[in-house]
């Protein structure tokens, strides 16, 4: 297209009609930039840890939202709604139970080590069991002073 078509193709517009169209480029430009940038936000895997744990308390059987109370070793790789590593000191907290079927065969006082996930996208509670394997007899955890 030589400048001549162009400036003809230009002059075809008034100058308010010529406004009008690179202002409503520039908005389509914008709408569609914002909507790629959405699409790109992945879906966020759940992300999964271990933790060996004492069991303090047990759901009764009738609990709507089973929990889990133990007392957990330290978790280093921990991380945050951000992503990123902020790590869990040794703490007592209670874990809701994807499976009421999880602790089945558990008692207080038992040493275990949790699988929990935790997503961060949901509503309510982050944390979930997933799975829980009961440790060796004699098992000490970090924080249990010999
Ligand atoms: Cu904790």
């Amino acid at each position: 297209m030589g400048d001549g078509r162009l400036l003809e193709l230009m002059n075809t517009f008034s100058n308010s009609e010529l406004y009008r169209l690179v202002l409503c480029l520039a908005g389509l430009f914008l709408l569609f930039t914002l909507a790629a940038a959405c699409e790109k936000k992945p879906e966020v895997p759940p992300e999964i840890y271990q933790v060996r744990a004492l069991v303090r308390h047990l759901p009764e059987p009738d609990d709507a939202r089973p929990e889990i109370l133990v007392r957990h070793e330290a978790i280093p790789s921990f991380k945050n709604a951000d992503g990123e590593v902020v790590g869990m000191e040794t703490m007592s907290m209670p874990f809701p139970l994807a499976d009421t079927g999880l602790i089945a065969d558990l008692e207080v006082g038992d040493r275990v080590e949790l699988t929990f996930e935790v997503s961060w996208h949901g509503d309510g509670n982050p944390l979930r069991v997933t799975a829980i394997e009961e440790l060796p007899e004699g098992t000490q955890l970090a924080f249990e002073t010999p």
